[in-house]
């Protein structure tokens, strides 16, 4: 199987057009290839800086500009972000993701505990993933050594369309902040959020930019719009999960080595049509009953849909020595 990074728009637009029996065909005999033991990989989340930031994401609860319910809380310490990540290793997860309501890095003593929370993260044999904002080459390159397995930092819709979702930043120093994790030798989470207004044509934009990074992403979280009141998409009606289906299924045949997640709005979703996307190539979920600010499902569901679908969770990992 070829990984190619010079896909067309216009094919990507015409995958995402097949009849969807097609379509799944398509992906199931990539991801077969790919991952032949049918392995998905849990994903824990915890929000270590919650709320008022001051970016204007018209998606996001934790913008400053909108007025959702959820207010800027303080960081929360070192010792208690592990111990969440122990019991989420406790729980089964294989990677433990950290997020932080932030423009961009802050120095000091806030990335001083965010490299402590990558070594014990990595300590504790989990994959650690952060996704706090833009950040420096001297920042990546920390990260980097205190062992960061991946930074998730979204490009989230085409390049067209961003601008009427966020303006406080632009699509290209998205594109700088991959480059520079990138160039620390971080490994990239990127994908992106559906449901947010976006046309057809959009969609296929955002996997292009993602199928045509060079290499791609490792990890491309799919996010279905969560409408959280307060926030300026509020009103938006849900995704037809089918959609979700659709982009599943597209990104594991653009970027068929990469983990594909089926990340938020799932409680939106019911069970078959998340076998659907697990059947779709999706080899991730995000495991436990928060994502950052919003609900998912609990980890007793997701190991009856897990059951049910007859997927094996990935096998745990002796812990790292970093
Ligand atoms: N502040 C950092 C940033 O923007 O990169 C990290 C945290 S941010 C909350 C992480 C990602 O969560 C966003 O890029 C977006 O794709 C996703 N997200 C946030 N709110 C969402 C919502 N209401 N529905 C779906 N996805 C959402
Ligand atoms: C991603 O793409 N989705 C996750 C993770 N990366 C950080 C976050 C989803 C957040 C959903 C809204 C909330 O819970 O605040
Ligand atoms: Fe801030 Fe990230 Fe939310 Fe945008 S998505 S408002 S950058 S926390």
């Amino acid at each position: 199987m070829i990984t190619r990074h010079d896909w067309s728009r216009q094919e990507i637009q015409a995958l995402l057009a097949l009849p969807l029996v097609d379509l799944l065909w398509q992906a199931q005999q990539v991801h077969r290839v790919a991952n032949p033991g049918y392995q998905v990989q849990l994903a824990s989340l915890l929000s270590v800086k919650t709320g008022g930031c001051e970016e204007d994401c018209a998606y996001c609860p934790q913008s400053l500009h909108h007025s959702s319910d959820v207010t800027g809380q303080p960081e929360l310490e070192v010792e208690p972000v592990l111990a969440r990540a122990r019991a989420a290793r406790d729980a089964g997860a294989q990677r433990f993701c950290m997020g932080w309501a932030w423009r961009e890095i802050r120095e000091g003593a806030p990335f001083e505990a965010m490299l402590a929370m990558v070594r014990g993260v990595r300590e504790l044999g989990l994959e650690a993933c952060v996704t706090a904002g833009m950040l420096t080459d001297g920042q990546a390159e920390r990260l980097a050594a205190a062992g960061l397995t991946a930074y998730n930092h979204n490009l989230d819709t085409s390049p067209e369309h961003y601008d009427r979702i966020i303006s406080t930043r632009t699509y290209q120093e998205r594109l700088e902040t991959l480059e520079r994790v990138r160039r620390a030798g971080v490994t990239l989470c990127c994908g992106g959020i559906i449901g947010m207004g976006e046309s057809d044509t959009d969609r296929a934009g955002l996997l292009h930019v993602l199928a045509t990074l060079d290499p791609h992403p490792e990890s491309v979280p799919i996010n279905a719009l969560v409408a959280v009141e307060g926030t300026p998409l509020e009103a938006l009606p849900a995704v037809d999960p089918l959609d979700v289906v659709r982009m599943v299924a597209a990104a594991r045949i653009l970027m068929p080595h990469s983990r594909v997640r089926l990340s938020a709005g799932r409680e939106q979703m019911n069970r078959e049509a998340q076998v659907l996307c697990l059947l779709a190539g999706a080899d991730s979920i995000f495991y436990g009953d928060t994502l950052l600010t919003t609900g998912n499902p609990d980890g007793a569901t997701d190991r009856e849909l897990l059951a049910a679908a007859g997927v094996r969770v990935e096998e745990a990992r002796p812990p790292a020595c970093v």
